[in-house]
């Protein structure tokens, strides 16, 4: 048994809240060290010197150096007095408390037992319910779609856009859109930002109250969330609260008045009087000039932008917020921000803009969900790059899941493709046009498939393809022979699919087999009253899928159901039953 690798300490995912009455504990030991890991527990407050009650724990996640092990209490008393006893396969057993390990079992109050006080309010996370059977749509207002208004383009509409091309989409023009959205089996719209900017991205507000002119006003912008909602579709606005733009009034201020400003503490000035030349302020990324990053820590400052996210929450009947740059702004914003918006508003959905691993704001107190970048970037390192097989892709993905609470990784924004980075196709672009397809295909799918929330990048969906920003964020094509409909109807399906199946809401992922030359990967979505199986054989043959691995029972369950979803191919071989996985290709029984 390695010791130095069995870990269980107080951090929120190790001892998490879950509701009023029950704990989770989780523990971690070296992969494949342990044979099992049984919980000792007791209340705090008891006679008895020694806790009594023993539950086993289950393996919750396996990563490529450790075994995760969990369960959950459902306590009256949350005041528990607790160890743990692991046996690994050779019958060697070590108990496990805060003093670490001993052979014999430690008695009495001086042991150290580990412990857990008692469940405030506050300490239980609120998520929203509705945000995990969501299909959500990311648009680029400028680019989508524009009703009337011609005169407000300066581009034309189709060519490949430059950074301050304006191609005049707008906000009736996603309301025209709507019945294609909730055709297609779009639930939610993320809308990149919509208010006053100068820009054709808008991420440089110069008015937080106004709706930028190019793309409305405020009767539109109401028009189009009533028109959302009577089609059950959500909308969800970007917030951008790390910089405003330098024609901000703030910003203006502290341009004209210099050390006499009101505004001084808004901002992050380096020396005075500011200078857009010189740029001696901070900005968001490095010297972006038009982004002065505001001081979100200036009791004033939060104010005014608590205003400003209660304010379009309220009129607009918002049903989420996307963080910009969220990662890079106060903390202390983020709790006043989530308060704030979950006393009107208590199932608004909070998703920041976070590229890697966000557990420090997912604890119940700043976000709901994040931009879920962290599982990209493995879903392109086995599709895209194909650096890693199946078996890797695997553990990576549960090392991921392993930094969140339980509940968390449903509710991940799972992105393949944004306006800020190159659109899935272009990865693809040098495949021949059917091959390219078919990788569409299969990483659309495996987004869906994966425990978290698909989102659908506009355009995606249809073959817009493009490279770094700008060429991401190009023209919608409307046209219908211009569009891969091929493409667009695997979409309709796989939304379809995706929204029917509730396991999708709340599905564990369960690594069941994984093979590292057949890039193959079968795991389990479960729930406690459900199961799926997914198949999938991301290699470019043909698979056999040695079901001998598999228990009877699971074997079985494969060889006698009939496929629900399935990319392309697979067959049962009844005289070996050996199940032949075609390449590319993924199977949902
Ligand atoms: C413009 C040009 C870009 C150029 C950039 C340089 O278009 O080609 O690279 O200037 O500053 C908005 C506009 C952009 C514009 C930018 C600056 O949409 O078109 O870029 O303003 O004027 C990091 C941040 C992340 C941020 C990205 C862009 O962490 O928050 O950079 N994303 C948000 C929005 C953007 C928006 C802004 C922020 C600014 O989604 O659309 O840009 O409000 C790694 C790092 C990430 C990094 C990522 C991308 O993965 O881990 O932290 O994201 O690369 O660079």
């Amino acid at each position: 048994m390695i010791l130095s690798a069995i870990t269980h300490s107080y951090n929120p995912v190790q001892q998490s809240v879950v509701d009023e009455n029950t704990l989770e504990l989780r523990i971690e030991t070296a992969r494949d060290d342990i044979s099992r890991v049984v919980l000792l527990y007791g209340p705090r407050y008891s006679e008895s010197e020694d806790p009594s009650n023993s539950k086993k724990l289950k393996l919750l996640y396996q990563t490529a150096e450790k075994d995760i092990y969990s369960i959950r209490l459902n306590l009256n008393d949350t005041r528990v007095r607790y160890m743990f006893y692991l046996e690994d396969f050779i019958g060697n057993g070590y108990w496990y408390n805060e003093k670490g390990f001993s052979i014999k079992r430690p008695r009495g109050h001086h042991s150290g037992y580990f412990q857990f006080s008692i469940i405030n309010e506050s300490d239980i996370p609120a998520w929203p319910e509705w945000p995990k059977q969501q299909v959500v749509y990311q648009i680029f207002p400028d680019r989508f779609n524009r009703s009337g208004k011609e005169n407000m383009a300066k581009s034309k509409w189709g060519t490949l856009p430059e950074s301050n091309s304006i191609y005049g989409g707008n906000l009736q023009g996603i309301i025209d859109k709507l019945d294609y959205l909730e055709n297609l089996g779009i639930t939610s719209i993320y809308l990149t930002p919509i208010f006053k900017s100068p820009s054709n991205h808008k991420y440089n507000i110069d008015d937080y109250y106004q709706i930028d002119p190019n793309f409305g006003n405020l009767k539109v912008a109401k028009k189009l969330v009533a028109e959302a909602h009577k089609r059950n579709i959500k909308i969800i606005l970007d917030a951008v609260f790390n910089h405003s733009g330098s024609g901000f009034f703030a910003f203006q201020d502290l341009l004209q008045n210099g050390r006499n400003s009101k505004y001084l503490n808004w901002y992050y000035p380096e020396s005075l009087p500011l200078s857009l030349n010189e740029i001696n302020y901070k900005t968001f990324a490095n010297n972006v000039k038009q982004m002065p990053r505001l001081n979100m820590n200036n009791q004033e400052t939060q104010d005014y932008f608590l205003e400003v996210a209660k304010y379009w929450t309220q009129e607009l009947n918002l049903d989420g917020w996307r963080l910009d740059v969220a990662d890079e702004v106060s903390s202390d914003f983020w709790y006043k921000f989530r308060k704030t918006l979950k006393e009107i508003k208590p199932d608004i959905f909070i998703i920041g803009e976070v590229w890697y691993r966000a557990n420090k704001w997912l604890e119940g107190d700043q976000f709901d969900s994040v931009m879920n970048y962290d599982l990209q970037k493995d879903i392109f390192s086995l599709i895209i790059d194909q650096a890693i097989t199946a078996d890797v892709f695997s553990k990576r993905i549960q090392n991921n899941f392993k930094n969140y609470k339980t509940e968390i990784p449903n509710q991940l924004l799972n992105l393949l493709d944004t306006h800020d980075t190159p659109r899935i196709s272009w990865y693809f672009k040098n495949l021949k046009q059917s091959e390219k397809e078919k990788k569409i295909k299969l990483i659309s799918t495996l987004q869906f498939l994966l425990p978290g929330i698909p989102m659908v990048y506009y355009g995606t969906e249809i073959g817009l393809t493009g490279g770094d920003d700008p060429d991401c964020r190009r023209t919608m094509i409307w046209n219908p022979q211009n569009q891969n409909t091929d493409l667009l109807m695997h979409y309709k399906k796989l939304i379809k699919y995706y929204k029917d199946q509730l396991i999708f809401q709340n599905g564990k992922y369960k690594e069941i087999y994984s093979d590292a030359v057949k890039n193959i990967l079968v795991f389990a979505l479960e729930t406690n009253e459900n199961k799926k199986i997914i198949i999938a054989n991301f290699s470019e043959q043909k698979q056999i899928l040695n079901l001998d691995n598999l228990q009877i029972k699971l074997r079985k369950f494969i060889l006698n159901s009939k496929p629900e979803f399935n990319l392309n191919s697979y067959d049962i071989d009844p005289k070996t039953d050996e199940f032949i996985i075609f390449p590319n290709n993924i199977v949902v029984i």
